[in-house]
């Protein structure tokens, strides 16, 4: 039986275990590029099988936070650099999580103050985290957004692609995976709460999921699929989102992404950072996860959602997975595969420290 300590392939990256840190959101890149706390923050994590970096923006249309970064300027590209041969350096395996945010942002952070962008104009009841000029941050509403003409989609398209490209082969990552999930832009297209198009991108699922297909086919075109990898969160109530019908749509997806050859299928189980069963909302992973096997879909599974080690051990004994992924585990402990591998005790995350902020709560929680 596989063990959380054996190294596996996914697709063309090879990881020296099965434990993967989730994409955390940490708001410490000041002008939206990557820097030096950044390198050391990646560094310590780096025995993980596979880092995935907080989400970083496509485009300036793709932002919706605060101090995150980006990938779409020549100076940030440049900037993960370090990011990269340091984590190589000490051995470990990255990619960068690529993202749009589509209507979960904020007038102030898109260009000349326009409004978000979406796949219909319904404002999403969430909130964004912005930094004011003196330096203090706060969370607040998101902005109405406006619907996407389809004539801009294949802009879009072209920015994902161009990101992967300058992800691997300007700023030296392993791959890239692109965020599908958590109410973000390609996940507004997909579910029927958020995308009322009348067009080829709304009503069928065959519609729903086409940005996304183009979108993998893109990346998987530009970069090699083995390089490229995507997070889905069918049922999350994160930032607004529902389906009417996720099983299906989500079968359809993975179906139609087997052909592409992905490093690996990340998905979200139940609501994000939450609870793994979410009211009202059932779903089977088990059999979407057949769903992709069975039309041939070859690389590693990824799951993600609450794990404690018992339960990543029996999923990936059992192989209900490949790969499982820990996010806030791995803020707090550095040396998490080490804790796990020791049966040692994890540290507490502080919430108060997840958002923005110095060294404390990103650079000095102890290891063993
Ligand atoms: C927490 C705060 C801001 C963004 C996600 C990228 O939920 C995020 C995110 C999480 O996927």
């Amino acid at each position: 039986m596989p063990t959380l300590f054996d190294p596996a392939q996914a697709g063309d990256l090879r990881l020296r275990n099965r434990i993967a840190m989730a994409p955390l959101t940490r708001n410490r890149a000041p002008g939206h590029v990557p820097n030096e706390r950044m390198v050391r923050y990646y560094t310590q994590r780096a025995s993980a099988g596979l880092l995935i970096t907080e989400g970083t923006a496509i485009s300036q249309q793709g932002q919706g936070y605060a101090d995150v970064p980006g990938l779409y300027e020549p100076e940030q590209v440049r900037a993960w650099r370090p990011v990269t041969d340091a984590v190589h350096a000490a051995g470990g395996c990255i990619v960068t999580q690529i993202w749009h945010v589509g209507r979960v942002s904020h007038t102030s952070l898109q260009a000349g103050g326009a409004a978000p962008v979406a796949p219909s104009p319904i404002t999403a009841k969430t909130k964004t985290y912005l930094i004011a000029e003196d330096g203090s941050g706060g969370f607040a509403p998101t902005s109405q957004p406006r619907a996407l003409d389809a004539s801009e989609l294949p802009g879009i398209v072209q920015d994902y692609r161009r990101a992967a490209r300058a992800a691997v082969q300007e700023a030296g990552f392993d791959g890239i995976e692109v965020h599908a999930a958590n109410g973000y832009l390609l996940d507004q297209f997909l579910k029927t709460g958020s995308n009322q198009r009348q067009d080829d991108y709304g009503g069928s699922i065959e519609n729903r999921a086409r940005l996304l297909l183009e979108v993998m086919r893109a990346v998987a075109d530009e970069v090699g699929g083995g390089r490229c990898a995507l997070r889905l969160s069918p049922v999350t109530p994160a930032n607004d989102v529902v389906d009417e019908n996720p099983q299906p749509l989500f079968e359809h997806v993975v179906r139609r992404l087997a052909p592409l050859g992905l490093a690996y299928v990340h998905i979200i189980e139940g609501a994000t950072g939450g609870p793994r069963e979410v009211e009202g909302r059932p779903f089977d992973y088990a059999a979407l996860k057949a769903a992709y096997r069975q039309a041939g879909g070859r690389g590693a599974w990824m799951v993600n959602n609450g794990y404690t080690a018992p339960m990543a051990r029996d999923a990936v004994a059992g192989g209900q997975a490949d790969l499982v992924a820990f996010g806030r585990p791995f803020i707090a402990n550095p040396d998490l595969v080490e804790r796990i591998r020791r049966d040692a005790p994890w540290n507490e995350a502080d919430r108060a420290t997840f958002y923005g902020g110095d060294d404390g709560g990103y650079l000095d929680y102890p290891t063993l």
